[in-house]
């Protein structure tokens, strides 16, 4: 195939993206979600549907479980996101999603069930939950998905969509670095910022930022981190969150630093939340699949980029993770780890 025809929708994704298009049009109050923890992607494409269907004339409440962290908040229409689950809308759009659970508080099955579900995103565990499913695992966001739909529906992408959308590129492919950073994808990329989005405050925005906090916080997660047969590890734990004065969003990009050490190909980041639980996030090296160990854990993702979810206590999370992906790699641990 040329480049042209590579920078477009995927042909099998053209007759759901024309019944969503049916499915708007019909709709008097659209509901639109990203996943709970969220990323760049999922607020720069959260935002970006929002602006696009106001735009367009429509009523639309776009929806997180957690605020928009602080680093996302430079972006147009941020101030808007409410934490509610669906009411009285009549369509509902999930963005970034691989499976309901990680709508979080937002997924009430009864209010989902009754009304039509549209599933955007680009994991490769999605689980095809939507009524309109518009599911491509080589994008290498949902917001490469949405330009490309937005294109096919001739919805208008102004300047401020633009930069939405390119965030959401930009922080899933950590800057274009990762595996699924195609051709099509750096195209998207170009096309956003022919179209106004200001690459260099998108990157200074999200990657130079920080509050020195998030220094701090990083410097207690480098102290517990341990590496043993490949595998790299370490912990965020309650404590470390009141001594450094770090965000819970301070801590989500941690563990791609675990990833740079040429010493390890799987990494591995252990947040204790508030309540009790563990998020597990997952980085590996190419031709190291961390999406499968999610899902034998209950979790999803992709194949280098992956998290689940589990009841505490952290240190009984730890030995069970640590010892499925053993298995999973065919690593026992060394005596005494
Ligand atoms: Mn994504």
């Amino acid at each position: 195939v040329t480049g042209e025809e590579q920078f477009r929708l995927a042909p099998r994704l053209m007759q759901p993206a024309d019944e969503l298009n049916r499915a708007i049009e019909a709709a008097d109050h659209i509901y639109v979600a990203c996943h709970r923890d969220p990323d760049g992607d999922a607020i720069g494409s959260l935002l970006a549907f929002v602006g696009v269907l106001r735009a367009a004339g429509k009523a639309v409440t776009g929806a997180c479980e957690d605020p928009v962290p602080e680093m996302y908040q430079f972006l147009p229409g941020s101030s808007s996101i409410s934490p509610a689950p669906p009411a009285d809308e009549d369509l509902i759009i999930s963005l970034d999603v691989g499976s309901p659970d990680r709508l979080g508080v937002l997924y009430e099955p009864g209010l989902f069930g009754a009304v039509r579900l549209v599933n955007i995103d680009h994991h490769i565990t999605n689980t095809g939950f939507g009524d309109i499913n518009i599911v491509d695992a080589e994008a290498a966001a949902t917001s490469e998905i949405l330009y490309l739909l937005f294109q096919y529906l001739g919805y208008p992408i102004l300047p401020d969509i633009a930069t939405c959308l390119a965030t959401g590129i930009v922080t899933d492919t950590r800057s274009f670095r990762t595996s699924n950073t195609t051709p099509r994808a750096l195209q998207v990329a170009a096309a956003l910022i022919e179209l106004g989005a200001p690459l260099t405050d998108i990157a200074l925005q999200v990657y130079e930022h920080k509050p020195v906090a998030a220094l701090y916080l990083l410097g207690e997660v480098l102290q517990a981190m341990r590496a043993l047969d490949g595998i790299i590890w370490s912990e965020v734990t309650q404590g470390m969150m009141r001594r450094s004065g770090a965000r819970p969003e301070h801590a989500s990009s941690i563990i791609n630093l675990l990833n740079s050490t040429r010493d390890a190909d799987i990494a591995v980041l252990f947040f204790e939340g508030a309540n009790g639980t563990v998020d597990v996030g997952f980085r590996s090296k190419p031709g190291v699949n961390v999406a499968d160990i999610a899902v034998t854990l209950g979790g999803g993702g992709h194949p280098q980029a992956s998290g689940c979810q589990l009841a505490g206590p952290l240190p009984e999370v730890r030995e069970k993770v640590l010892h499925t992906v053993r298995s999973m790699l065919g690593r026992p641990a060394a005596a005494g780890a």
